[in-house]
């Protein structure tokens, strides 16, 4: 993609607006325009991150044996008065009336939906258990919606429901989309601590919020400091029983939000307590038969008899950890995108664009690149160095090759990488290798 064409609009003061760097940096790199309050056009460098943490998201949940279905954003009313939360979510709920006077909404969650699509069409136990998952727009008319896309009132969630026939096995689903959320973030470069947690309007008695660590968090959290350099997935395999070690692993360790905050095991813990500020980039919940009993959505069981099946959610923010992983990877020069969600993996910078030597290794590098498979941004601009520099290291993209004259005549380009700031000058032969390798 050449840089002289592509819809880019960077900024170059800090917007008055923005009160947390990821918000600021996601206005300054072009990522996002906001349309109104909590409301965000993505533009073509943002929806490439967005996409990309989506794609993660759907490869983990199909490694889990979840399976992607997509149900609408607008939603009948009378599925939420059949469940009984229709008149419970009050505010937060944005309620539209259709030309026939019927009352519809834009859905802030989908157990209504996906109970309903479960009753037309799921009749025996034998078609147990079933995950099913979406990602799709929600809204929430948050009171205060704010720090751009972290919360906003319209955002992207990938929610997944489970249905099962008795609690052991709505356990081992609950145990799958557990680990297969702790793969999920590690491969987006984030350590995401589980902790046990409130269950507000979605319902139930188990649930557990993912939260990573940032200084601009929402909440405070504390948590033992071991979490911080665990790593108990690597032998973890799919098996049912290896997945509940693991959870029970990794939730043997002290951790909590403010409310749920017990400072006496925090005096037994003494150092190795760490208090933070925290992100919330997923939260599940096992509540059983609440939306199945309510809606009246049974399989009939090995006896014949009418059985209704335990159920669980399970959400991801997919929107908001575009801006999480800003808050995690960035520096006083912009964004340092983990390679797994850049958007180009490589920003090729033209030093002197109209010299016919800058120009033909600009391209044969570009093209190069590409015949590999790789997204390549080229600064084509007929800009100043500095300029082009700024908005490299604005961006984040992992790698910046840097070709100018004097470089080629010795037969070299440079090469640095984003995040630590090396750099070092290779012939193109070398550079391309080390960027293919
Ligand atoms: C679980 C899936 C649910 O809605 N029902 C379906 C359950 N859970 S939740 O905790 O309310 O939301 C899941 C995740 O969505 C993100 N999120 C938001 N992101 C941006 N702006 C918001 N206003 C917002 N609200 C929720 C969070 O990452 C949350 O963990």
């Amino acid at each position: 993609m050449r840089l002289s064409s592509y819809f880019l609009p960077t900024l170059k003061e800090d917007p008055a607006e923005a009160q947390i760097v990821s918000h600021r940096l996601m206005l300054r790199a072009g990522l996002v325009r906001q349309a109104s309050a909590g409301i965000y056009s993505w533009l073509p460098l943002g929806l490439r991150v967005l996409r990309k943490v989506e794609q993660i998201v759907r490869e983990e949940q199909d490694a889990a044996g979840a399976q992607e279905l997509l149900m609408p954003t607008i939603q009948a009313a009378e599925l939420w008065q059949e469940s009984g939360r229709y008149d419970g979510y009050g505010k937060e709920m944005l309620r539209v009336i259709d030309r026939h006077d019927r009352e519809m909404l834009y859905g802030p969650t989908n157990e209504e939906l996906v109970t309903d699509i479960f009753r037309q069409t799921i009749r025996s136990y034998k078609d147990l258990p079933k995950i099913l998952y979406h990602t799709q727009w929600k809204f929430r008319d948050e009171v205060r919606p704010r720090f751009g896309v972290m919360r906003g009132r319209e955002f992207l969630m990938k929610d997944a429901y489970s249905f099962d026939l008795d609690y052991e096995s709505a356990r081992r689903s609950y145990n799958r989309m557990f680990v297969s959320y702790l793969r999920t973030f590690a491969r987006m470069g984030l350590q995401a601590i589980p902790m046990q947690a409130d269950t507000g309007p979605i319902g139930g008695d188990l649930s557990h919020e993912f939260i990573i660590l940032a200084d601009t968090g929402e909440s405070e959290v504390y948590c033992h400091k071991d979490y911080l350099t665990y790593d108990a997935l690597s032998e973890v395999s799919n098996d049912d029983n290896d997945l509940a070690s693991a959870v029970e692993k990794w939730t043997s360790l002290y951790a909590a939000t403010d409310e749920k905050h017990d400072p006496a095991q925090a005096a037994e813990l003494g150092e190795s307590l760490i208090s933070a500020r925290g992100i919330e980039v997923g939260h599940i919940f096992y509540f059983g038969t609440k939306y199945s009993q309510a809606m009246g959505a049974t399989v009939t069981g090995p006896d014949g008899e009418e059985l209704f099946p335990e159920m669980g959610s399970y959400g991801i923010g997919v929107s908001r950890l575009v801006g999480a992983i800003i808050e995690a990877y960035h520096d006083d020069d912009g964004i340092k995108w983990p390679d797994s969600i850049a958007p180009f993996s490589v920003g090729v910078i033209n030093l002197r664009v109209g010299d016919a030597d800058c120009d033909n290794a600009c391209t044969d590098i570009v093209n190069k690149l590409e015949a590999t498979g790789q997204d390549v941004l080229y600064d084509d601009r007929d800009e100043r160095a500095g300029a082009k520099f700024a908005t490299m290291d604005l961006i984040g993209l992992p790698w910046q090759v840097v070709v100018g004259p004097r470089g080629l005549k010795n037969g070299v380009i440079e090469l640095k990488r984003r995040a630590t700031g090396d750099r070092e000058e290779l012939s193109i032969e070398s550079a391309l290798s080390k960027l293919m390798g």
